[in-house]
């Protein structure tokens, strides 16, 4: 896609995000309709399923051919990465939008043949939206974003998800021990905005499309490394156990896992 085609779908984006944020502000303090997925801490409410069906919809309205591939359904069946094809997670970090009401992202990227083009991830609470693509550059509430150093793993923290710290999953309590302190947040958006920042040196977690789909776009973007966790790449469809970090952390964590 050429960048003044995507200057004009970025604008469009943002305007879609302002939208849902406005109205996921309006129910935050209504009571929700809580259903659980797979296990007791997967969670889903009647604002995630709204808030997917407000963007498909806007994404239909706009561009007609594209697919859409949505973490509660509401969107099509993707089995390839032809064409054009918006991810959308409409709620990132359910359970601490239940249980804290904050702490939760708003994610969207958008790929064409299996190249990442736009990536949104916004904190909704916070109201910080990381955007853009390898065309555009990475922003930060639409200001470029800050040069990231290149941070070993022992001189910085590290964003973990709980299951596979209490499994030990691939030496994690080693990776956590070899780095300055662990930070389990809760939301892969949330954490992936935290190393975009330079907050955290790396984030490790099982992640489906929706949870990395914006993440991938722009932490290539922004020159930081992300791979499945045995270093292998990391497809735009997968699902499997993710690390993104700076790249010296990268290379920490790749040893520990003995990779
Ligand atoms: P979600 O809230 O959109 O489901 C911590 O739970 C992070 O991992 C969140 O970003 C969450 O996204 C994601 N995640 C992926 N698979 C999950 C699962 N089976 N159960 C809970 N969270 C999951
Ligand atoms: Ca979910
Ligand atoms: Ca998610
Ligand atoms: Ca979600």
């Amino acid at each position: 896609m050429e960048t003044s085609e995507l200057e004009q779908i970025d604008k469009t984006v943002k305007g879609w995000l302002r939208e849902s944020r406005d109205n996921v502000l309006r129910k935050i303090d209504t009571r929700l309709t809580v259903n659980t997925k797979t296990s007791r801490r997967d969670l889903v409410t009647n604002i995630d399923k709204q808030n997917e069906k407000f963007l498909v919809s806007k994404i239909r309205e706009f561009d007609p051919d594209a697919k859409i591939l949505g973490e509660e359904g509401f969107g099509d069946k993707v089995t390839s990465s032809e064409g054009r094809v918006w991810i959308i997670d409409p709620i990132d970090g359910t359970m601490n939008f239940v249980k804290q009401r904050n702490h939760f992202a708003i994610m969207i990227a958008l790929y064409q043949d299996g190249v990442g083009e736009l990536g949104y991830i916004l904190d909704v609470i916070g109201n910080r939206l990381l955007s853009g693509g390898p065309k555009l550059g990475v922003f930060d509430n639409g200001q470029p974003l800050a040069p990231i150093e290149n941070t070993s793993l022992k001189d910085g923290l590290i964003g973990l998800s709980g299951p596979m710290v209490l499994n030990n999953d691939f030496n994690m309590v080693d990776i956590a021990e070899k780095s300055l302190g662990m930070r389990i947040y809760g939301s892969a958006g949330i954490d992936i905005i935290s190393v975009l920042r330079g907050e955290l040196v790396g984030y490790i977690s099982y992640l489906k499309p929706w949870d990395f789909g914006a993440g991938k776009i722009l932490c290539e973007t922004a020159g930081l490394e992300i791979t499945a966790i045995d270093g292998g790449q990391l497809g735009m469809l997968s699902s499997t156990a993710v690390l993104l970090a700076t790249r010296n952390a990268h290379r920490d964590v790749l040893t520990i896992v003995g990779k």
